[in-house]
């Protein structure tokens, strides 16, 4: 059975991580891939004549297959409870195309073992809510062909560092994650982890969906015309949601300052309820 989000939050907690297994259908992974190649083709070249491999500012090239991921309902009420409601778009990557290696190049290899942006090495062993979350989705089967994710449960709380040789290397206390096409794997970026090189000789397609705080600047470009679009049809709902995820905090100079006398997981559940409450129909 599904965990529900309070369980998974339990788990985030705890590990640094919850995998939303199945999320989205094979058929919405497929057209990704076919945007993916959509976006290649009608890209400039590089200049030394490559294709581009990944793309930022995916919702302003792809709004209508791009929003539904980063507004998918699940994630953000996940994303509310763990950073409140105030979360938005940092940015919106699509990757597909990493460097193929040989088997042997890649023997005991992984990628590179990073926290993510906005991160830090963690100062206490307690839980801290994160300044920034990443909804890892993948589009392909992740097998040792493609090369799995690995995440080192519980380095969102423990002051693990990694010299230069060890972010190359599997570490003692990785979790291999086997994730598939579909699945949405939720980390908090003081989480290290990493991917592992790709010997399949095929593309190996994912998303960062990265989510940050609102009173923190966005790396992707928000302020495009087709973002600019959902912006307006989002004031004229009053979703707040959807508004905060490009930038805009209307209640955010309220709630920055809301003299914090209630605990933060039941004062965020209401902030939620009312913006929810305040769509109109
Ligand atoms: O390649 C992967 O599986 C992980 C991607 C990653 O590390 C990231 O998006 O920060």
């Amino acid at each position: 059975m599904a965990k529900d989000l309070k369980e998974r939050y339990e788990e985030y907690k705890e590990l640094g991580y919850t995998v939303f297994e199945r999320l989205h259908s094979k058929e919405t992974t497929d057209g990704w891939i076919r945007k993916y190649h959509e976006l290649q083709q009608n890209t400039p070249r590089n200049a030394d004549g490559t294709l581009t491999t990944w793309f930022a500012s995916t919702c302003e090239l792809a709004p209508l297959e791009m929003l539904p991921i980063v507004s998918h309902p699940e994630i953000l009420d996940f994303a509310e409870m763990v950073m409140g409601p105030f979360v938005q778009l940092d940015n919106l990557t699509i990757a597909g195309g990493e460097r193929n290696v040989s088997k042997e190049e890649a023997r005991n290899k992984v990628a590179l073992w990073h926290r993510d942006r906005w991160g830090k090495v963690p100062t206490t062993e307690r839980y801290e809510s994160p300044l920034s979350c990443n909804a890892i989705s993948y589009m392909v089967d992740l097998d040792d062909d493609y090369g799995p994710l690995r995440v080192i449960p519980g380095s969102h709380r423990k002051p693990i560092t990694l010299t230069d040789e060890e972010i190359f290397v599997p570490h003692k206390d990785e979790v291999i994650v086997y994730a598939k096409a579909g699945d949405v794997v939720f980390t908090h970026n003081m989480l290290l982890h990493t991917g592992t090189p790709n010997t399949s000789g095929k593309n190996r397609y994912f998303f960062s969906v990265y989510y940050n705080r609102t009173w923190l600047r966005h790396t992707d470009n928000h302020s495009g015309p087709n973002v600019q679009k959902i912006v307006q049809q989002a004031r004229l709902r009053n979703d707040h949601r959807t508004l905060r995820l490009f930038g805009i905090d209307e209640q955010l100079e309220k709630r920055a300052n809301s003299g914090f006398r209630v605990a933060d997981d039941i004062q965020w559940a209401e902030w939620a309820a009312a913006d929810k409450a305040a769509i109109k129909k």
